[in-house]
């Protein structure tokens, strides 16, 4: 059983580098990091029409399955291995199969309201913003959405305008008072490899969940 040493929650608006941020940790620590997207733990929606399912606000809390969220990072970080939904954007819900995923040494949960979850952050040992223009970010989310997912330009506009701004705004900003380090730019590479460099220490003499010591260090009695 292994009980992960480090868990990193990684936020901020869509298009600010969380993924490309999550992966360069990811592959720098290599086979250590279990990565954790939050787009899978979108509700399921199997029980509405690909209509219905377009027209959802996926940028609003309401869309996320937080407990089972909780329940899994939880059980991660407890050592168990956990099934894993996964989510398909092309017909906008969640897939049919779950993968087994087990824990590691290092735990990334990655996506725009990474940090807005009290319960979430509270397991989490560092939570970092990434803090990008929202120009930049538009920018991006037309690459992906339009040349990469196939999206229409106009669709990509309105759904920005009409939920995805005011939604980062009301939701997704707010929670980088909650931050401990809020990276400028997701592909800055000197924050990146001082967030390597810090997993790697954690990995190779930092106190791990399972140490007895730190269980005494911030809950034990204290004896004199
Ligand atoms: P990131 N999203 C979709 O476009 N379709 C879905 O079925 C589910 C989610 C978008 C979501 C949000 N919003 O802005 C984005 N919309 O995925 C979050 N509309 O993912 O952080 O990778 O951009
Ligand atoms: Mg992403």
């Amino acid at each position: 059983m292994k009980i992960p040493s480090f868990a990193i929650g990684i936020a901020g608006g869509t298009g600010a580098g969380k993924t490309t941020v999550s992966r360069t940790v990811a592959e720098t620590v290599g086979e250590a990091v279990t990565r954790i997207p939050l787009d899978n733990y979108y509700e399921d929606l199997s029980h509405l029409t690909f209509e219905e399912r377009e027209a959802v606000n996926y940028d609003h809390p309401s869309a996320f399955e937080w407990e089972l969220l909780r329940d899994q990072l939880n059980a991660l970080l407890t050592g168990q291995p956990i099934e894993m939904p996964q989510y398909d954007f092309e017909v906008h819900n969640r897939a049919d199969e779950r993968v087994t995923v087990e824990p590691s040494d290092v735990i990334v949960l990655e996506g725009i309201l990474a940090l807005h979850d009290e319960a979430i952050r509270d397991m989490l040992d560092l939570r970092v913003y990434v803090m990008t223009d929202a120009d930049v970010r538009i920018l991006r989310r037309i690459e992906r959405d339009v040349i990469e997912r196939d999206r229409d330009l106009e669709g990509v506009m309105d759904q920005y305008l009409e939920t995805v701004k005011p939604m980062h705004e009301k939701f997704v900003a707010p929670t980088k008072k909650h931050a401990d380090v809020i990276i400028p730019e997701g592909a800055n590479r000197m924050a990146i490899d001082l967030l390597t460099e810090k997993v790697e220490a954690e990995l190779s003499d930092g106190p791990t969940r399972d140490d007895p010591d730190r269980e005494l260090t911030f809950d034990g009695p204290t004896t004199d």
